[in-house]
């Protein structure tokens, strides 16, 4: 009886002093983890046909071992990967007479001619990482007339499921890292930034196709108000 009545007192309490969010279903604000394109195309360690310089085994077991001990730390852990079909325009072998990296501009934009990569359900485009550390893995770039470096939105505009899933999970702040830094990354990091997040992009986790475009990436990040850090006390 009296155990009774001090429990409703008490809830009464805590009803009256704090906000709704702090009810039986709260939900904290979370930091989320966007791990961009481990795939086999972009790593030297499967020979992919888009190598990065610096994507060895060693290169994969640290973002493996990091990956792990931000989930532990209570992270929730997305990955993009990049998923192209076929007749992808971003790919050098569907334009006749040019050559690999040049860039030509289609419907006003730019767009760099890579080599074939990350083909829908091949093995280069295959996450090199335990699929169980994953809360979800966005796909981009499926649309065949769209390049898409960015998780969140194609070069036509066209968003993915990454933003939704963010705001669904009431993540206020992500941790980006992976490859290519001057592409990949900076695009979802600069788009994580222009929707709201406080973004930290971790340097020791990443690599980039060529020094002075990852430069540019860096600054870039900076300016637009991301944390760019070598790598974070977590991980020492
Ligand atoms: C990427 C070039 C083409 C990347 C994806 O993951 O940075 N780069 N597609
Ligand atoms: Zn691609």
């Amino acid at each position: 009886m009296k155990s009774t009545t001090r429990r409703s007192f008490l809830s009464g309490l805590a009803a009256l002093s704090l906000p709704p969010l702090f009810g039986e279903e709260a939900r904290r604000p979370r930091s989320a983890v966007i791990v961009v394109d481990i795939q086999g195309d972009f790593t030297e360690a499967r020979k992919g046909s888009l190598a990065v310089a610096g994507t060895d085994e060693a290169y994969l077991r640290s973002v493996a071992e990091a990956t792990a001990k931000f989930k532990a730390a209570g992270h929730l852990i997305f990955a993009t990967q990049d998923w192209h079909p076929a007749d992808h325009v971003s790919f050098v072998t569907n334009h006749k007479g040019r050559k690999p990296f040049e860039v030509i501009k289609i419907n006003g934009r730019d767009q760099v001619l890579w080599p074939a990569h990350c083909i829908q359900n091949t093995k280069g485009a295959e996450i090199l990482l335990d699929a169980g550390l994953f809360t979800k893995v966005v796909q981009k770039g499926k649309d065949r007339r769209f390049d898409s470096y960015s998780g969140f939105k194609d070069d036509g505009g066209a968003r993915t499921e990454k933003e939704s899933l963010l705001r669904e999970a009431d993540v206020r702040e992500v941790i980006v890292y992976g490859v290519a830094t001057d592409f990949c990354v900076r695009a979802t990091a600069l788009d994580a930034a222009t929707a709201g997040f406080k973004v930290t992009m971790v340097r020791e986790l990443s690599r980039g196709v060529a020094p002075d475009s990852v430069e540019k990436a860096l600054a870039d990040l900076r300016t637009a108000g991301v944390s760019v850090v070598d790598s974070l006390p977590l991980l020492a």
